[in-house]
């Protein structure tokens, strides 16, 4: 290659730079192109770092307004189940299958890539998960059902809390003095309501079961302890609880590790006399806890009470209450 080729070739380049630079720019200054751009010449001095079309847009705001999105809402059970495969082999078969399962099945693809409609819909997913994990219980529904609240040792938001499970399983100093202060102390029942991994669990099944163990308690001539929520809870601080009111039994209702898309579920943990030392051997589950293919609140409530009478006739829970039964 001689001098005056290799020198068409790095000129060809730079404008091709140039080209693709000023594109981008364009872009990010939100402006359309009013040259055609593959023709129009441009010298490179043009693009300088603080480059500025002027604030013009082709698309006026109200024409977004009128902008219409043609895909339909993914999320709806309709949509979840509908085929994306083009021509299947078993046009009946494979709904059914569909309807099966909540896997992700029979989706289809778009060249080597997931349809705009299966990504949609596992963004949205997504945000749910994310949006429970990292929201606060709301408010309203602590002061709905009287509860004070108190925090674990974590002091600096939901990433620490995730970071940190050794945290969020000790009470900080100024929880135990407000238990202390405000405890009735020695209940046959005591019952704590912990975030946990989901503030929305929290929110659409406390409604249903605190009323049901309520019930269940007095039904059963068990006595209540004072209830209490505990913000970014896990469930080891049963043990710290159990020192400082020394309940029969302790039932830490808490919010689930979500899936991706569910947010409601909702566990009931329970202990005979909680203590330091004890560990999830000592423990109970009732787990998946919703309306709609859980375990029904109600019926969650009725069990846990079934389940402390138990323990309390037992003296024991977790796998030393396996052994005796
Ligand atoms: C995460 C998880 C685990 C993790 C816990 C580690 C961690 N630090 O997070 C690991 C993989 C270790 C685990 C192990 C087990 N798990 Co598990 N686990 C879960 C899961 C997916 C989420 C739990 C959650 O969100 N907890 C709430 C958060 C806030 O709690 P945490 O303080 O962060 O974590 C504590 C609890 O998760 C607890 N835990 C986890 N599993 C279990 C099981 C039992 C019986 C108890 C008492 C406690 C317990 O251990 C953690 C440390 O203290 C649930 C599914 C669900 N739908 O709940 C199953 C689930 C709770 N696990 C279950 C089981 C059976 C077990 C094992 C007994 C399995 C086994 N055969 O070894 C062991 C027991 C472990 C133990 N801790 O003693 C069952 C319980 C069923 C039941 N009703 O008895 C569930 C519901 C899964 C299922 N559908 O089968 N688990």
């Amino acid at each position: 290659m001689d001098k005056d080729q290799m020198q068409k070739l790095v000129e060809a380049i730079l404008q091709e730079i140039a080209q693709e630079n000023l594109k981008k720019l364009t872009e990010q200054n939100d402006v359309a192109l009013s040259t055609n751009l593959s023709n129009a010449p441009i010298e490179i001095s043009e693009l300088v770092p603080d480059f500025k079309q002027p604030k013009e847009s082709h698309v006026s705001s109200g024409s977004f307004s009128s902008l219409t999105i043609d895909l339909p809402d993914p999320t709806t059970d309709e949509m979840r189940k509908k085929p994306g495969v083009d021509h299947p082999l078993d046009s009946e078969g494979l709904p059914a299958l569909i309807s099966t399962t909540s896997a992700r099945i029979g989706g289809g693809r778009a060249g080597t890539r997931l349809r705009t409609r299966s990504l949609l819909l596992f963004q949205s997913d997504l945000a749910v998960t994310q949006d429970t994990l990292y929201r606060d219980v709301d408010l309203k529904i602590l002061a709905q059902f009287n509860l004070f609240s108190v925090q674990t040792q974590i002091t600096e938001g939901k990433e620490q809390y995730l970071l940190r499970p050794d945290l969020g399983r000790r009470l900080n100093e100024e929880a135990c003095k407000t238990i202390q202060a405000k405890c009735v102390k020695s209940p046959n029942i005591q019952i704590c309501i912990g975030d946990g991994l989901s503030a929305y669990a929290i929110e659409v099944n406390l409604p249903k079961i605190f009323p049901v163990l309520e019930a269940g308690c007095k039904t059963a001539g068990l006595t209540l302890g004072t209830p209490f929520f505990i913000q970014y809870c896990r469930v080891g601080v049963m043990n710290d609880i159990g020192d400082l009111i020394q309940p029969d039994v302790l039932i830490l209702l808490i919010g689930e590790r979500p899936g991706l898309g569910r947010a409601e579920s909702m566990s009931a943990y329970m202990a005979f006399r909680p203590s330091s030392g004890q560990t999830d051997a000592d423990r109970e589950v009732i787990c998946n806890i919703f309306d709609g293919g859980g375990t029904n609140p109600l019926e969650a409530g009725a069990y846990a009470i079934q389940m402390a009478k138990k323990m309390i006739k037992n003296q024991a829970s977790g796998v030393k209450s396996k052994l005796i039964e």
